[in-house]
Order: C-alpha cells, then sequence, then structure tokens
C-alpha cells in the first residue's frame, strides 16, 4: 500500500532556509519516491491568522509554488493547491474544533510564543490554528506528515483529535492517525542573529535568515555577518553546549553536505571560523543560488503557477469533498 503524505507552507513570504532544510527538501525527497501519494498545500487560511496584506497575498502563494517547483517537486507527481480554495478544509476544521479540547490547545506552545504577551488581542484564528492543521492532514486519510521540529506538538494534538473522532462516534480507523516525519538531526535551523531562536519568515532582521530568494552576494554577506564567537572550531561535540550559534552553522553545514556534526567537527577542528564560513557560504550558494534564480524565472510566469494550483484544487477536491461528506454523516448532518 502507498503512503499518503500531506504537507503544508504558509505564503507568509520570505520562505528561508529553515523551512527548505526543516520542510521542503524532505517534500522533494518523498516526492521522488514512487511509493508516495504527495499533497504539498499553501495553507493560505493558517497564513490570516496573523494580519496579512490582502495585495500581496495573492503573490506570496504564487511564490510559495514557485519555491516548491524550483526546489525540485514535480507538480505532475505530486498535488499542489491552495488551502483556501478547498472548502472542506474549513468545514472540517468546524467540526473538529467540537472535538478537540480546550486543555490540549491551551498546551501548544506555538500559540505562547506567537502570541507572547498580547495574549487577549491574538486572534481566535491562531488560536484554534493547530485544529485547522489537523482537518488539513485527516481530509486526506494522511499517513504520514514531514514536518520541522516546531511542528511536532501540533501533530501529537492531531493524532488525538482523530483518535477522540474515532472513539466518540465508534468508527473505528475512519480518521487515519498519522506519523509524524521530522529529521533526527537538524529539525530546528536557528537565527543567524541568535542561535536560541528559529529562523523565521516574521523575523525583522533579513540578516537572520537565508532567504530562498537571496542571491549569491547576499548569502554569502550574510554568512559573513552572521554571529559567532572569537574561538576557534570546536574539537569535540561537547563544547558547542555553549556555543549555539557555531552549533547551528555547523549543523547548516552537515545538512547541506549530508554528514553528521561529528564528521563536520573534524574537518574544521581548530581552525578559523573565517575558513569554516567561507566552505559554508560555498555549500549555501551551490544549494540555494540556483533554486533562487529558478523561483525568478517561474514568477514571470503567473498563469503557469496559476495553472498548477487549478489543477491540484480540482484533484484535492474530488477527495476531501468524500470525506467531509463521510464526516458530515457521521456527526449527524
Ligand atoms: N527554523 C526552522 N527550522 C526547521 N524547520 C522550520 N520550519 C519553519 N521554520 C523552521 C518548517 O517549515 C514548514 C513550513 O513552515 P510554515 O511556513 O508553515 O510556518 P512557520 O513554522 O510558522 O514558519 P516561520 O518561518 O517560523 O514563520 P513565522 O515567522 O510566521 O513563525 C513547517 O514544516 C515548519 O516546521
Amino acid at each position: 500500500m502507498s503512503n499518503k503524505i500531506f504537507s503544508g507552507v504558509q505564503p507568509t513570504g520570505n520562505l528561508h532556509l529553515g523551512n527548505y532544510l526543516g520542510a521542503i527538501k524532505n517534500f522533494v525527497e518523498l516526492n521522488n519516491d514512487t511509493n508516495n501519494n504527495c499533497i504539498f498545500c499553501v495553507v493560505d487560511l493558517h497564513a490570516i491568522t496573523i494580519k496579512q496584506d490582502p495585495n500581496k497575498l495573492k503573490n506570496n502563494v504564487r511564490e510559495t509554488v514557485a519555491t516548491f517547483v524550483a526546489s525540485g517537486i514535480d507538480p505532475k507527481k505530486s498535488i499542489i493547491f491552495n488551502q483556501s480554495s478547498v472548502a472542506a478544509h474549513s468545514e472540517a476544521a468546524w467540526i473538529l474544533s467540537c472535538v478537540a479540547r480546550m486543555g490540549w490547545l491551551n498546551r501548544m506552545t506555538q500559540f505562547k510564543e506567537k502570541a507572547g504577551k498580547e495574549k487577549e488581542k491574538a486572534s481566535i484564528g491562531l488560536y484554534s490554528y493547530p485544529v485547522l492543521m489537523a482537518a488539513d492532514i485527516l481530509l486526506y486519510d494522511t499517513t504520514h506528515v514531514p514536518v520541522g521540529d516546531d511542528q511536532k506538538q501540533h501533530l501529537e494534538l492531531c493524532r488525538d483529535i482523530a483518535q477522540k473522532f474515532n472513539n466518540d462516534f465508534k468508527v473505528d480507523n475512519f480518521l487515519q492517525v498519522p506519523e509524524p516525519l521530522i529529521q533526527k538531526e537538524f529539525s530546528r535551523i536557528m537565527s543567524l542573529k541568535d542561535g536560541s531562536k528559529k529562523m523565521s519568515k516574521s523575523e525583522l532582521s533579513d540578516l537572520s535568515r537565508i532567504n530562498l530568494t537571496d542571491d549569491q552576494d547576499q548569502i554569502k554577506n550574510k554568512i559573513k555577518k552572521a554571529k559567532t564567537d572569537p574561538m576557534p572550531m570546536p574539537k569535540d561535540i561537547k563544547d558547542l553546549d555553549e556555543r549555539l550559534e557555531v552549533k547551528n552553522l555547523l549543523g547548516i553545514y552537515s545538512c547541506l553536505n549530508n554528514t553528521n556534526l561529528q564528521d563536520s567537527i573534524e574537518i574544521f577542528k581548530g581552525k578559523n571560523l573565517s575558513e569554516f564560513k567561507e566552505k559554508l557560504s560555498d555549500l549555501l550558494v551551490a544549494e540555494i543560488d540556483p533554486i533562487s534564480k529558478e523561483i525568478k524565472k517561474l514568477l514571470e510566469d503567473k498563469s503557469y503557477l496559476d495553472k498548477i494550483l487549478l489543477d491540484g484544487v480540482e484533484k484535492a477536491n474530488s477527495i476531501a469533498l468524500k470525506k467531509i461528506d463521510r464526516i458530515k454523516e457521521i456527526v449527524g448532518f
């Protein structure tokens, strides 16, 4: 039996190296495996949980599609679509929000981080974000969900919601309980300016992240300016406990070089950081620059990107409609 893969990316601009190494690179490998049926969703309903500029949203959706394709996802093999065009997502989210418990949502750390001290002013959508994410996944009988480490808790909630729905309505295995696919190492890429914060789209400083649309000079400049410390490169993994920024850069190097952290440490031990940064820049330019160029090329052909979405919406809709009809029947509508 083939695996059913589903994952989403928010069209909130500034797609970055964290999104790429934590999620999109993995999507490409899954797309290339013939055992998998993959669905990659541009989650525009999730995006509006934080205020978006309506004039930019549509183009951000196209840019996300362009990033998927430029990174190597083949729209003929995988379904690529935007969430707001398939109404079943919103309908399922409402029904599942009547199954999910307040206590479960109250534990979600992403809401706490994003809402911060302004919790009372945060949107209800931001709070119930993980329920919509559960709806996305469960509508497609997803078996595996490739995500970055920051989404692990939301996925656990999705599993709880599926199990409670199946128990409450006595429909054994009707909602497929999905498995997370999270890389064991380097599943959370950190900011180039602060090794304790994850690399993020919404961080104000552009120097904190490598954008997937950055050119060679921008990439080199950002690595040159990335925060480090005056010590030489470490000789041992345990030397990295207090050196979060160097650990992050070595993690990025290892990811791109397909090596583990220990092997990367062996290559550079005792050397100057500048020498390491130069090698890291070269690797980054080799991986990201072709993607960046391809994104820009694809963005010139808006009708091609819109066609990918249109085809994807048709396919996603036909799957999701069947599932939501059954869900409605089960709850008694
Ligand atoms: N820093 C990261 N390291 C590894 N994986 C990451 N992901 C995001 N940041 C990192 C993974 O990328 C996928 C898509 O993320 P998203 O766009 O849906 O949402 P996000 O996690 O909210 O992204 P950002 O960049 O962190 O945006 P803001 O600034 O709005 O908070 C997910 O699989 C995610 O795990």
